[in-house]
């Protein structure tokens, strides 16, 4: 039976005096500014959530983890928690020197004293990690598109914890948990580890079991970065809020949890186990495809529907607390209650609403049974996402120089104007390396600035309810992904390959640069002497060949009305 253990675990936090010290002397050293997800890992390190790390891990702690799933010293590990830093960076950088890391307001959050330095082999940790080296997972796409090529490793000596705005009363670091756990004299805890809002049978099921194991509930929400495309956590801990008053006074409680998730399915759930340990708790709920990131590139699930819960209880002595079967639970019509799915009457009406389902209702605006939620949490959910037809979008063009992109844009736009229902901004290729990246060419690097640019201007229009049509060539895959990843969280995010053949936008050569580019005069040059990878799943594909623009224009509209972003007319 696992015990409880309320006592305070290290944090790698100095004294306040030293605090004080630290950052005088700290001003003067290099300094890396973290990276968003980096920033929830240093917290976590530094409050004790990721003990027993001292630190981002060296390299012989890396292999090992990656290998093994332990450190070096024979500790169960399972996730890599590391710096990855830019080559630029990493070169100005030696083993032994000491660094600053600085949130994104350029504020002094810790020291790390520098021991390894290395270029890790990311395919191998995608394998061993993640279980394929395949980028629809989101934390291999991470690894090779977003994570810096280089790692640096070492103790962290904390300065400050990161600063909240946002609901400040509700987060807790490890030894505030414990200690109100201490407090309330609950000796044993069941965490119940979220990313998506809660409904009733999640009300339901959390509530059996804490029943079962007669113990106490958290709830304990990830609200630093979960899988793209989430529902926000500002949106989530307002619905996580009035679920909270559903339970018996005095059982539950709720604490945010700024953890940076990899979606790592049963390597994550045995790293989660550790953290809600940290974390002061005796048990965890484990359900089906916990932390699952969706489907591989083939259309198959990553891991098996239990090989987390397997994982977990392979382990759960070393992790040191034990593992809660989730259980499914659906709703009877007859007995209006919900009931696990294996123990339903014979006879009785089953009902259900997917994930799936739910989305669409709130997109088309249907009704949401109040068997299914709570009236407070559907409301939440309908002023977040009204219907689509209110919401901002992105359409993004891509396609090859002189394809016709600029031209079904801008007739698009007009289109769209005519309309009037939301206001609308072009982001054409030309236009925008005229205004927002004047100094750039066109190297794979500055190609990739200029598309996260205009997937950055995209991502506020579409969040302020306004539509956005960019135009750009876009070549490559991973950066435009990472472009709508940005965008599908406030909006849709409409990708249309303009899929004119290099041999007609050549025969077109309406600017005379693919002359110039086939006579060496311009290098780099899309489709000529530089790559361009076509969009696999596009939104629409349009072909220009034989086709008015009015019609590839149409062809857009069309589209659009089928998503529910524009009303028929
Ligand atoms: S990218 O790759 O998305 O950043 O390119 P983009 O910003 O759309 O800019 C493409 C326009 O720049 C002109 N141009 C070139 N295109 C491709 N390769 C090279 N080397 C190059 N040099 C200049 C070209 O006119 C493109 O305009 P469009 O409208 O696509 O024809």
């Amino acid at each position: 039976m696992t015990q409880p253990n309320h006592a305070p675990i290290p944090e790698l936090y100095v004294s306040q005096e030293s605090a004080r010290k630290l950052k005088l002397e700290a001003a003067s050293l290099p300094s890396w500014d973290l990276t968003p997800r980096q920033l929830c890992d240093l917290e976590l390190l530094m409050n004790g959530g990721f003990f027993p790390l001292k630190g981002f891990l060296d390299r012989a702690d890396h292999e090992s983890v990656v290998e093994n799933m332990r450190l070096a010293d024979g500790t169960l590990w399972p996730m890599p928690v590391t710096l990855d830093v830019s080559t630029a960076f990493a070169e100005s950088i030696e083993p032994g020197q000491d660094i600053a890391l600085r949130d994104p307001e350029g504020v002094i959050l810790a020291i790390l004293s520098v021991s390894d330095k290395w270029t890790p082999d990311k395919a191998r940790e995608a394998e061993s990690v993640f279980g394929a080296d395949d980028p629809a997972h989101p934390a291999v796409h991470y690894l090779h598109n977003i994570a810096g090529p280089v790692y640096l490793g070492g103790p962290v000596m904390g300065i400050q914890a990161p600063v909240h705005y946002d609901f400040k009363a509700r987060r807790d670091t490890p030894n505030e948990l414990r200690a109100r756990f201490r407090k309330l004299g609950w000796r044993k805890v069941v965490a119940f580890q979220t990313r998506n809002p809660l409904h009733r049978a999640h009300q339901e099921l959390t509530f059996r079991a804490a029943r079962e194991v007669q113990a106490n509930l958290l709830i304990h929400p990830v609200v630093g970065m979960t899988k793209p495309g989430d529902v926000d956590h500002f949106t989530r801990v307002r619905c996580y809020e009035a679920v909270l008053d559903k339970y018996p006074a005095a059982t539950t409680t709720m604490s945010l949890l700024n953890l940076a998730m990899r979606m790592g399915g049963p390597r994550e759930a045995v790293w989660h186990g550790i953290i809600r340990r940290n974390h002061g708790c005796t048990h965890m709920i484990v359900g089906r495809d916990h932390a699952g990131p969706g489907k591989n590139s083939q259309g198959a699930d990553f891991y098996g529907p239990y090989d987390a819960q397997a994982l977990f209880t392979q382990h759960q002595d070393e992790i040191g607390l034990e593992m809660v079967d989730f259980k499914h639970m659906v709703y009877v019509q007859e007995k209006a209650q919900y009931y696990p799915a294996n123990e339903v009457p014979e006879g009785s009406t089953v009902l259900d609403i997917s994930g799936t389902e739910l989305r669409r209702r709130l997109r088309e605006g249907l009704d949401i049974p109040e068997w299914f939620s709570f009236p407070e949490v559907v409301g939440e959910l309908r002023r977040r996402f009204p219907p689509r037809a209110h919401q901002g979008f992105t359409v993004f063009f891509t396609g090859l120089s002189g394809s016709g992109k600029s031209t079904i844009a801008n007739a698009l736009m007009i289109k769209l104007m005519e309309m009037g229902d939301r206001p609308v901004t072009l982001l054409d290729g030309d236009v925008v390396r005229k205004h927002l990246s004047s100094e750039l060419g066109f190297s794979k690097e500055h190609r990739d600035l200029n598309i996260m640019r205009i997937g950055y201007v995209a991502s506020e229009i579409t969040k302020n309810g306004g539509i956005a049509i960019c135009a750009p060539i876009a070549p490559y895959t991973a950066t435009r992904r990472i472009v709508r990843e940005m965008i599908e969280a406030y909006g849709a995010f409409v990708e249309v390959h303009v899929a004119t053949s290099i041999e007609e936008c050549e025969r077109r050569d309406r600017k005379g640069l693919y002359k110039l580019a086939r006579a060496g005069k311009i290098k780099e040059f899309t489709g000529v002497s530089d790559p361009y990878e076509e969009p696999k799943a596009p939104e629409l594909r349009v072909d220009t060949e034989n086709v008015d623009v009015d019609h590839c224009a149409h062809q857009v509209l069309l589209t659009l009305e089928s998503m529910g972003l524009i009303g028929t007319r």
